[in-house]
């Protein structure tokens, strides 16, 4: 049975973006295959966090997961830091990777520019990332388009590790979902809404409430036309608007375009609101029930169990054909 693997970090609360992009594609094929989805909490420290918050979050966001629809009997769930492979094997693909590859990740030009101190966990980064997909023999990452260039680093290093000491990685393919790739921040639907953003006005949290929910896509900012429909490089704004309701709707973007002809701004967006609102309330409902009792911890360890049992393996057979210890 092929293999899927994602992880969504715990550096700011979860947005429709992350689910739209993440978690949607896990729970879309978790009937078909062999699902992994973990907490990279140790990605979320390559950028300063709150000790607490981020101790908060890693939980949450498992329960995030849940109540989403990743169906804990049918994916392993787990922590990444709860597995020490995960930084052993990152460290020896350190030493396969080159800098000027490394250099040329585009989030890593993008996150930097805002520190004056660079961390340079921000820069190895995606090699922690290759170890986290390669240790498990991933077939399939599902990730959003800001995310391709990571995997695509990953199959690189498997591959030039796979030549020099024989084959060990399975080499792992981006799963881009087709629709919402890139969900836009509705303040300036140029840039992806991202949840370390500190403007919350743009961004939809998973767990914001009603209200906030309907103020911020009534606010959401669009065009001058008065005219629904998708364009993505002229109509930024409503593009996005018209791809959220698609998912949350369950039809195809023209679908959507179709309902709308002759509509105007304010009623598209009461309309994009309305279901927003209706989904987004049935996964808090159900995230609030799984806070309310102790299974997380069950799952998780269960998911700790499971995986260091197949990272070890991986490590072990890696550490044995570099030649590393006695
Ligand atoms: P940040 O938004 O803080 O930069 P991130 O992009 O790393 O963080 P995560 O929640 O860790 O966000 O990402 C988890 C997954 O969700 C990744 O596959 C990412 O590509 C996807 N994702 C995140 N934001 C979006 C978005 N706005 N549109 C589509 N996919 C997204
Ligand atoms: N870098 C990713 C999170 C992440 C991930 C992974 C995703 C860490 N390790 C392995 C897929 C597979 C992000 O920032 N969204």
């Amino acid at each position: 049975m092929k293999r899927i693997l994602t992880g969504l970090q715990p550096s700011g609360e979860l947005t429709i973006g992350s689910l739209i992009g993440g978690i949607s594609q896990t729970i879309k094929y978790q009937d078909e295959y062999e699902s992994f989805i973990f907490v990279p909490d140790l990605h979320a420290i390559t950028v300063p966090q709150d000790a607490k918050l981020l101790h908060e979050r890693i939980k949450k966001n498992v329960a995030l997961y849940i109540a989403s629809g990743v169906n804990p009997e049918k994916n392993t769930i787990y922590i990444q830091s709860d597995n020490l492979y995960h930084t052993n094997l990152a460290w020896i693909l350190e030493c396969n990777t080159y800098m000027g590859e490394a250099s040329r990740m585009t989030q890593f030009k993008d996150k930097s520019s805002k520190f004056k101190n660079i961390p340079v966990g921000l820069f190895t980064y995606p090699i922690l990332m290759a170890s986290d997909i390669l240790l498990y023999d991933a077939d399939y990452v599902p990730v959003g388009i800001d995310q391709k260039q990571h995997v695509e680093l990953a199959r690189d290093i498997a591959i030039r590790f796979n030549g020099k000491y024989g084959d060990t990685f399975k080499i792992p393919e981006p799963l881009i979902p087709k629709t919402g790739a890139k969900i836009m921040d509705l303040q300036d639907p140029t840039k992806k809404m991202s949840k370390s953003e500190t403007n919350p006005k743009g961004i939809i949290y998973l767990l914001d409430d009603e209200k906030t929910i309907r103020k911020k896509i009534m606010s959401a900012v669009t065009d001058s036309e008065a005219k629904v429909c998708y364009d993505p490089e002229k109509k930024p704004g409503i593009s996005n608007l018209l791809t959220i309701y698609a998912y949350f709707k369950k039809v195809t973007i023209e679908e959507s375009e179709k309902e709308f002809i002759g509509k105007n701004y304010g009623e598209f967006k009461t309309k994009v609101a309305d279901i927003v609102v209706e989904e987004l309330l049935k996964i808090q409902e159900k995230y609030n029930e799984i806070m309310k009792d102790n299974q997380i911890d069950i799952i998780l360890n269960k998911g700790k169990e499971i995986t260091t049992e197949i990272a070890k393996k991986k490590y072990e057979e890696v550490v044995k054909k570099i030649g590393l210890g006695r």
